[in-house]
């Protein structure tokens, strides 16, 4: 039985790789940080309780900015694959706290190869890290695949840049089964709240419920390729079965603004949308009082990547992949969840409770 090891399987991308794996037979371990909260909860299906023999998913307490506890889990477990997910990843938060992003997102992937190297797992543990879209920034090409130019336009892009050439290097250097899956933004139902696409849909179905009065966003030009997690999992998990360790562009070729999403979105839940733009008053209600969409400056980055389009030709033909997940269905499938957990909210409010709209 093959083993697998998952930094960051609390979050969006994590769980989805937990469930693929589980259902291809693997042992997967998972490492969580240490929080005052639980923080297992989109993995919580998934939970074996420890007093039950043979389980097959097993968690660690562990954190990328801690060597010791990398060591000691690469050292007890010693896995056939790791993949790398864990990272502060909001883009946004990084220009707020860019010295723990670099430590997290960048120095932590180098935690890891060298884990490996002082194990002596060079032949053994295949590694994966999460790299990414927002590499390429002020974009130099488009469409955007391998061989373009990257220019980071955050503290979160700069960290990942570091990661991103640590593994080339320690795949050339030392050789390790390291690749980089350079991944366009990818999305779901579980996505974290505070990512434009679900803070799009879980205000949209607050709005409708009358839980919530407007939706702030920032930019809404910025253009996307947004994929579905599921379908991105999968192809994380194929770069780790080749003859070759390569880097691997994984996108759908489709570009959607932010302003494109938020209409889809309301399509989804026949909701008429009413834009404001910044000519409301300053909490962004009009007239009526009655407020949908406004533009929040706040949301503004001090560096924003306006446009990213994928190119992901070499994963079709060396690896067969293809997203099997439309955008509207993407859309849809969010939409239709966020409504029912807004539903739930309805209730409790019902019974005389309070609901929490968390603006961020
Ligand atoms: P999430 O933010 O949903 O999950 C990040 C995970 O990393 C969480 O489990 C989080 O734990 C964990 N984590 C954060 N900091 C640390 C730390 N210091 N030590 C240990 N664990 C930590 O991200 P996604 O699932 O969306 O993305 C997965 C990876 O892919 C990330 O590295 C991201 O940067 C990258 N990526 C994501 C893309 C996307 O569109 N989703 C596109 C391209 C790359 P906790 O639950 O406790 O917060
Ligand atoms: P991104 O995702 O920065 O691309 O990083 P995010 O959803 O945060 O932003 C996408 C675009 O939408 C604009 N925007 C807003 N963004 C947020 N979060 N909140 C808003 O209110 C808002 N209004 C407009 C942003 O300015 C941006 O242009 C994601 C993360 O998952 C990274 O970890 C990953 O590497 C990249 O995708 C690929």
């Amino acid at each position: 039985m093959k083993k697998a090891l998952i930094t960051g399987v609390t979050g969006q991308d994590g769980s989805y790789l937990a469930e693929l794996l589980l259902a291809k037979g693997y042992e997967v371990h998972g490492i969580k940080r240490r929080t005052s909260l639980f923080n297992t909860d989109r993995i919580d299906h998934l939970y074996a309780d420890p007093h039950e023999g043979g389980r097959k998913f097993i968690l660690h307490h562990g954190d990328l900015t801690d060597s010791s506890s990398l060591v000691r889990i690469i050292q007890q477990v010693q896995p056939d694959e790791i993949y790398n997910l864990a990272a502060q990843s909001h883009v946004a938060v990084s220009f707020e706290e860019p010295e723990y992003t670099a430590n997290s997102d960048g120095i932590g992937a180098l935690r890891i190869l060298e884990a490996i190297r002082i194990l002596g797992l060079e032949k053994k543990s295949k590694f994966y890290q999460a790299s990414t879209s927002e590499l390429y920034g002020l974009v130099q090409e488009t469409p955007q695949r391998e061989t373009t130019p990257f220019y980071p336009r955050s503290p979160y892009a700069v960290a990942k840049l570091y990661a991103y050439w640590i593994t080339v290097n320690y795949r050339e250097a030392y050789g390790i089964y390291a690749c980089n899956g350079i991944l366009f933004n990818h999305e779901s139902p579980v996505r974290g709240e505070t990512f434009v696409t679900r803070k799009i849909t879980r205000a949209l179905a607050r709005i409708k419920l009358g839980l919530q009065d407007c939706l702030y966003l920032g930019n809404l030009d910025a253009k996307r390729d947004w994929g579905h997690a599921k379908d991105y999992v999968e192809m994380q998990w194929l770069m780790l079965q080749q003859e070759v360790p390569e880097d691997f562009v994984i996108a759908t070729g489709v570009q959607y603004s932010v302003r494109d999403f938020v209409d889809a979105a309301a399509a989804e839940i026949d909701m008429k949308i009413e834009w404001r733009g910044t000519g409301v008053d300053e909490k962004g209600y009009d007239s009526k009082g009655h407020c949908v969409v406004s533009v929040d400056p706040r949301y503004f980055r001090p560096a924003e990547v306006e446009t990213l389009l994928g190119d992901a030709s070499k994963a079709r033909q060396k690896l067969g992949w293809t997203p099997k997940i439309s955008f509207n269905e993407l859309v849809s499938e969010m939409m239709r969840e966020d409504l029912k957990s807004a539903q739930r909210d309805e209730v409790v409010k019902k019974h005389g409770y309070n609901t929490f709209t968390y603006n961020e």
